[in-house]
């Protein structure tokens, strides 16, 4: 049997997943269910990539250890994993202990094999990226993310990189199909053409990673230690699964965000050749999902929340939207307008109108049991939708093996509009009293229902779970997952089946208020009330703040001095007295992509348990200071209704995920 090994990157466990990493998990599960519908043997493989200083940090600023962070924020990945209907078959962990067994042995294949030497590193470092930046005076911002880098003077050890490159260079000339899309494969070639520089690839300053090999106070480079997780996932380091290992490696497609592209192409084939591994077939490096043009990322706090999505618009819904809406490849930026578009016209008008209004005019005519016409009267309209039929096939494999998903459900929902507009025109319900039409109204039928069975079959690796539910409907005894595409043409396969129950499978959505439970109205409350700890007040214009200051005197700001202040959701998650003072408060507050310490004076207003859960706004971007002789990050916002009266907390009616900027 063929087999197919698909990844998705190992994520980071510093932060809860976001749509980002959603999308790529999504897309991977999408791509497994269908080879496994083309007869492959499929493994499907993610996990969390768990060492490093960037997971140290974040333990440390949230008070536990790095384990303890890695545990609960890998549950958080595979409990999402699980709403969505992902069916990986294994997930690994760089903390797991065969992984520790395959990353140590690979780099010491790679020093055995002349490829590692110890030197001493000084230079600068994004920790959030575990990327090296160039060579500089003064420290210069990431190149993938931006952000600041660190210095870094150690010892290290170094791979040999640069003894790579004409290699590497070889590797893209010949399998030109190694990196994708094509316009990535130039960008590396560029990069690998200017020039490579051996890496470091050991950490004496962290110590949370795996130790190196040949010396113990060494921690392996996170990537090199992460990238192993792809062999280690299929059983490589554990003596038991050698077996496994060689039915699945190398890999297809390793599906990766182009963020990520150089360590896959360039580092990860140049450390497999060092160690004497294949390499894999494909890497895949798709676009990002924007958010107000910006890259949706943890540390800018812009991220949609999958759970969110999941809530109100169900994992189907979801899974189509990022597939349709954009080309794999290429960037995309997430609206709820465009979402909640797709889901009313493509999912409930195209798809779920038809199978409703098809299957209820079968039962309408026929009663429960689909008839077993043998003298259907096939026509040119019914010839023509066959052929299409056979094309949609065809053409839905071609962009599925391309990685064309849009394109695919392109071809498909062609099919769609066609069968609508062949039932609009044909009018079966005028038939269903004519008994000298009963066989033109089982053709018509019958036709439909067959398109809607062979399109239930392709969409079923994108809708999963609203496919099974059409499958239900339709009868048919055979399970839906065990479909072939190579077996899937038209025939009566519904002749004698019994209807299921019929329900709408994709119910409308109405827009405004499903909008207004996202984004919430906004509250007023009369300013005059003192507001208990327990109760929520939302900034409004009645309130008397926003009265006294709307004279025309006032000195107003441009829009441009506004947005200089980041204003976030945080969710208070300890609270205690700042020991020798009545009114500040040290709190913990989370603020989805890191936690922070923050002294505030509010000790007078609320009670430490009172806070804890409560969600607030916190200015973001304020220079850490020192209150106290206690690290403050951040500021809260909060209004004082009269001279001497307490501060209130700015809070939120309705749910809000943590880390939500204001705007
Ligand atoms: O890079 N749009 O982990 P990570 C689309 N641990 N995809 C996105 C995205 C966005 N806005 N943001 C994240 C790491 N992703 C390493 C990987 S692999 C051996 C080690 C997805 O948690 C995308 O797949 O930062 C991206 O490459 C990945 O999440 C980065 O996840």
């Amino acid at each position: 049997m063929k087999t197919f090994y698909i990844t998705t990157p190992l994520y980071y466990i510093n932060a809860q997943p976001h749509l980002g990493h959603t999308y790529t998990t999504l897309v991977a599960d999408c791509l497994s269910r269908y080879k496994r519908m083309q007869g492959y043997d499929v493994c499907f493989l993610t996990g969390t990539d768990e060492h490093g200083q960037n997971i140290e940090r974040a333990a440390d600023s949230q008070g536990v250890s790095p384990q303890v962070l890695a545990n609960q924020n890998t549950e958080a990945y595979r409990r999402l994993w699980s709403q969505f209907d992902i069916k990986y078959d294994s997930f690994i962990r760089t903390t797991d202990d065969h992984h520790y067994a395959a990353a140590s042995q690979i780099f010491k294949r790679a020093f055995d094999n002349g490829y590692i030497y110890k030197g001493e590193y000084a230079g600068w470092y994004c920790i959030p990226c575990n990327l090296f930046a160039s060579e500089a005076d003064i420290a210069p911002n990431c190149e993938v993310c931006n952000r600041p880098t660190e210095r870094v003077v150690e010892e290290s050890y170094f791979f040999k990189l640069s003894a790579f490159q004409d290699r590497l260079l070889d590797l893209y000339q010949k399998k030109p199909d190694f990196i994708n899309p094509s316009f990535r494969r130039n960008e590396v070639i560029n990069f690998v053409s200017s020039g490579l520089k051996d890496l470091s690839v050991s950490r004496t300053s962290v110590t949370w990673g795996i130790p190196v090999p040949l010396s113990g106070n060494h921690v392996i480079y996170v990537w090199f230690d992460a990238l192993v997780g792809y062999l280690s996932g299929i059983g490589f380091g554990d003596p038991k699964r050698q077996e496994e290992f060689k039915k699945f490696w190398p890999a297809q497609v390793h599906l990766v965000g182009k963020d990520i592209i150089r360590f896959h192409s360039v580092y990860w084939p140049a450390f497999l050749l060092a160690a004497g591994i294949e390499i894999p077939f494909k890497v895949y490096a798709h676009g990002w999902w924007l958010q107000d043009e910006t890259k949706m990322s943890k540390s800018r706090g812009n991220v949609v929340d999958p759970i969110q999505l999941l809530d109100h618009f169900g994992g189907d819904a979801i899974r189509y939207f990022v597939l349709r809406e954009i080309s794999f490849g290429a960037d995309g930026n997430f609206s709820y307008d465009a979402l909640i578009q797709r889901i009313n016209s493509d999912l409930a008008n195209d798809f779920g109108n038809l199978v409703s209004r098809t299957l209820k005019l079968v039962s309408k005519a026929f009663g429960k049991t689909f008839p077993e016409f043998s003298d259907l009267v096939i026509a040119d309209k019914e010839r023509e939708l066959q052929g299409q039929v056979t094309l949609t096939i065809k053409y839905y494999e071609e962009y599925m093996n391309k990685l064309a998903f849009s394109k695919a459900l392109e071809v498909i929902w062609n099919l769609l509009s066609q069968v609508n507009k062949y039932i609009t025109d044909s009018a079966p319900w005028k038939m269903i009293d004519d008994e000298s039409q009963r066989t033109h109204l089982a053709t018509i039928l019958l036709t439909s229902t067959e398109i809607i069975r062979i399109v239930t079959v392709l969409l079923s690796p994108i809708l999963p779970g609203s496919c099974s539910k059409v499958w239900n409907q339709l009868g048919i005894q055979e399970k839906l997952d065990k479909q072939r595409i190579d077996k899937l043409e038209w025939g009566n396969v519904v002749g004698g089946c019994t209807l299921g129950k019929i329900e709408p499978v994709f119910p409308r959505l109405d827009k405004k208020s499903i909008i207004k439970k996202l984004v919430g109205p906004l509250g007023a409350n009369d300013g005059k009330k003192k507001i208990t700890s327990g109760e929520k007040v939302t900034m409004s214009k009645d309130t008397p703040l926003a009265k006294e200051s709307g004279s025309s005197d006032i000195a107003r700001i441009k829009i441009e001095d506004f947005t200089k202040i980041d204003l976030r959701v945080g969710q208070v998650i300890s609270a205690e007295k700042v020991k020798g003072t009545d009114r500040l408060l040290k709190l913990l507050v989370d603020l989805g992509t890191e936690n922070r310490q923050i002294i505030a004076g509010i000790a007078q207003s609320y009670k430490e348990e009172d806070l804890v859960g409560k969600k607030i706004v916190v200015v973001f971007n304020l220079q850490p200071r020192k209150m106290r002789g206690l690290d403050s990050n951040g500021m809260l916002l909060a209004a004082s209704i009269g001279e001497d009266e307490n501060p209130v907390l700015a809070t939120f009616s309705e749910e809000v995920p943590n880390g939500a900027r204001l705007k």
